[in-house]
């Protein structure tokens, strides 16, 4: 799985070098190459963005500095992923579908947005992470590399993507570990017992319980 991510702020992504994510990409389970935007401003001064036409308040990216950037990658191929408030929301399903890709490309946003003609040219597919509004597209585009890498061979065990909340439709059924009491309160005894028949049947039905409880609208 190959991402390219054009963004004015590469630096923001450096958190995708720990954890999980982090060790996928030491060991080329998963390649995520950063694209400053601004390395393909041809202006002495750097410049990126430029005031609304129509007027109105803060700074559009011209698209002529962020066309140069997408150009820049080869694969003509790839499915380049916009991601804004505007799009379809991102969904577990979305997830998958996406993980069947080889390469994605994800643009991300900044100040008041992208001159709507480089949208229009570039972009397949406009992605939102929820109905709320970001001061750019960088942590909608690390929610998106996340979710999608976990999908790739080797990142996470096969049963973790199976077993997980929306996969089956319902949500997790409570984990317990070490101690046995924890400040009074003793693991459900079932999970002592051994008997993976019985431990299966009680989680379903813990399964079934907290889906009802927290989100009912999920089984209608
Ligand atoms: N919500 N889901 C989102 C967002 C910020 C200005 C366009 C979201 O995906 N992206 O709020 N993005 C804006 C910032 C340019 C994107």
């Amino acid at each position: 799985m190959n991402f390219d991510v054009l963004t004015l702020f590469p630096e923001m992504f450096d958190s995708l070098k720990s954890s999980i994510i982090g060790r996928a990409q030491e060991k080329n389970l998963i390649n995520i190459n950063l694209i400053n935007i601004r390395d393909f401003s041809k202006d002495k001064h750097k410049k990126v963005d430029d005031t609304p036409y129509g007027g109105g308040a803060g700074m559009i990216m011209k698209p002529d500095v962020v066309y140069d950037a997408y150009d820049s990658i080869q694969d003509k191929n790839a499915k380049v992923i916009y991601m804004s408030p505007q799009g379809q929301k991102l969904t577990q399903k979305k997830v998958c579908e996406l993980a069947n890709e080889k390469h994605l490309i994800i643009l991300c946003g900044h100040y008041e947005g992208i001159d709507q003609r480089v949208i229009d040219e570039i972009v397949d597919e406009e992605i939102s992470i929820g109905d709320y509004v970001l001061t750019g597209g960088e942590l909608p585009a690390m929610v998106l590399i996340d979710a999608v890498s976990r999908y790739a061979d080797g990142v996470i065990t096969k049963e973790s993507t199976v077993e997980e909340s929306f996969t089956n439709g319902l949500l997790e059924y409570p984990q317990y570990t070490r101690p046995e009491v924890f400040r009074g309160v003793r693991v459900p005894e079932i999970l002592l017992s051994g008997h993976h028949e019985n431990i299966e049947k009680w989680r379903k039905e813990k399964s079934l319980e907290v889906t009802k409880n927290k989100r009912p609208d999920m089984l209608k």
